[in-house]
């Protein structure tokens, strides 16, 4: 269960306090939940990082926002470093916002939140800033774990989910164990690949493919990527089918904003295959 090592640490947490300390802790969470719940984003703010840092009772924390939780659909975007994940989610959130819905972004950095993980963020919130808000963006620091995920990312999921976000989307650097964790926490995969990595194929051979729902050839603008595309759909068809949902290989030039709405009609297919087919994760305490 990914929410074990939390749940641990915060019951060790507890262990430590003393019933003055335990008390003060309950009532400032209660106020923060409170604030987070009537749509104050800085009480959200606050709530993440004390999840971030440890210093949260996560299991009363999700006592409390516990009924609020089960709406948020969450998209995961994974795929080699610079393939083009950060640009893409820039224009999902805008095909998002004009059909109404409140978005939430978690850029897991692989290094500090500091350097990459703020300047990833910005470069997304500049241009979805003129979308009268409604967006949420925030870039997480691994902290080591899984390689690739926070370790805190499954509750932060869920307290945007509580704070009201219909579509959250959350961005990791495909590596390692990374795709595995991101699959568990995402109702839709997107695995993204691109023509000018010449290790594209590799990166689908050593485990991306089994996790994808979709994939996205992005940069399709350069040569070569009706080649690859080819090859995907040849890698798939060798795959064994575990379900009856089809693998789409979508092509997009994120920069250029093209292909972008193709690929969110496929997302809202593969949302109402998990709907229909009931297979769509409940995601609760
Ligand atoms: N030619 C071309 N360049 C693109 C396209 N999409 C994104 N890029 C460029 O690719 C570079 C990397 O894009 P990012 O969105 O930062 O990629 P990323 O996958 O988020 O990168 P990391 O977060 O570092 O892993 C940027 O210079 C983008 O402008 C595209 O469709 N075509
Ligand atoms: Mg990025």
């Amino acid at each position: 269960m990914a929410l074990v090592p939390k749940l641990m640490k915060s019951l060790s947490l507890l262990d430590q306090m003393s019933s003055e300390k335990t008390v003060k802790h309950s009532w400032h969470l209660k106020q923060l939940v409170e604030g987070m719940l009537s749509g104050e984003v800085g009480s959200l703010s606050q709530l993440i990082n004390l999840v971030e840092n440890n210093e949260c009772n996560v299991a009363e924390l999700l006592k409390m926002i516990e009924s609020y939780l089960g709406k948020a659909y969450c998209v995961g975007l994974t795929g080699p470093p610079g393939v083009g994940k950060s640009t893409l989610i820039d224009k999902l959130i805008v095909v998002a916002r004009k059909r109404g819905l409140n978005v939430g972004v978690l850029a897991v950095d692989p290094s500090s939140v500091i350097s990459g993980g703020a300047v990833l963020g910005d470069r997304i919130r500049m241009q979805s800033s003129s979308l009268n808000g409604g967006v949420f963006i925030r870039s997480m620091a691994t902290r080591g774990y899984y390689g690739g995920v926070s370790e805190s990312l499954d509750i932060v999921v869920r307290l945007l989910d509580a704070f009201g976000k219909d579509i959250i989307f959350i961005e990791t650097v495909g590596v390692g164990q990374t795709e595995v964790y991101i699959k568990r926490i995402a109702d839709t995969t997107l695995v993204m690949l691109t023509p000018e990595a010449g290790d594209s194929i590799q990166f689908l051979k050593a485990g991306l493919i089994e996790i994808a729902d979709m994939i996205v050839v992005n940069k399709a603008d350069r040569i070569g990527a009706d080649c690859l595309v080819s090859e995907i759909v040849e890698a798939l068809s060798l795959q064994e089918q575990k379900s009856q949902w089809q693998v789409p290989v979508v092509t997009t030039q994120a920069v250029n904003n093209l292909g972008i709405n193709e690929l969110y009609e496929e997302i809202v297919k593969h949302q109402e295959f998990l709907k229909s087919s009931q297979l769509r994760k409940e995601r609760k305490f």
